[in-house]
């Protein structure tokens, strides 16, 4: 009987102890998935997106590749592609990128000046000019390497 009693004891206690407790609940993410809709330009699709620190502001800022195919060559591939900054708590879009050309769905976040905020490089083809011989192949154009940097909501 004591025993009975002991274990209905531990029972009712046991929920009360504080190691029992939870101190935070782990949801899943409702609302916007990876982008709010706005960020999404039409015929446009969701290639890839990196968390980062985009400005002075401590919130986070989830940066966006958006592209879709262009054309397709015997030896290499043509893509449109766009680069999104969203506030990551807010949602609110900070920055939409031009829309430019390249070979690649490419975009890299790195911090080079070491200000503990990171900038967005990407490489496209300039004036999405391009050239091949007849049969597709050879293709010349002239690169660009950009830069994109947010400071107080503004970019360079
Ligand atoms: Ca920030
Ligand atoms: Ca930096």
């Amino acid at each position: 009987m004591k025993k009975i009693f002991t274990i209905l004891f531990l029972s009712v206690l046991f929920p009360l102890l504080p190691f029992s407790q939870v101190p935070y609940k782990v949801t899943h993410n409702e609302g916007w998935d990876s982008y709010p809709p706005e960020a999404l330009r039409q015929g446009y699709y969701f290639q890839k997106s990196v968390l980062a620190q985009m400005d002075s502001d401590p919130q986070m800022e989830r940066v966006i590749l958006f592209g879709k195919d262009k054309g397709h060559y015997p030896e290499f591939d043509l893509f449109r592609q766009y680069v999104a900054i969203v506030d990551n708590y807010t949602g609110k879009i900070e920055f939409m990128g031009e829309v430019v050309t390249s070979d690649s769905f490419n975009m890299e976040l790195d911090d080079r000046n070491c200000d503990g905020i990171s900038e967005v490089y990407y490489e496209h083809i300039i004036d999405d000019t391009f050239s091949v011989d007849s049969r597709g192949y050879n293709m010349q154009c002239t690169r660009c390497y950009d830069r994109i940097e947010l400071e107080g909501g503004k970019t360079k």
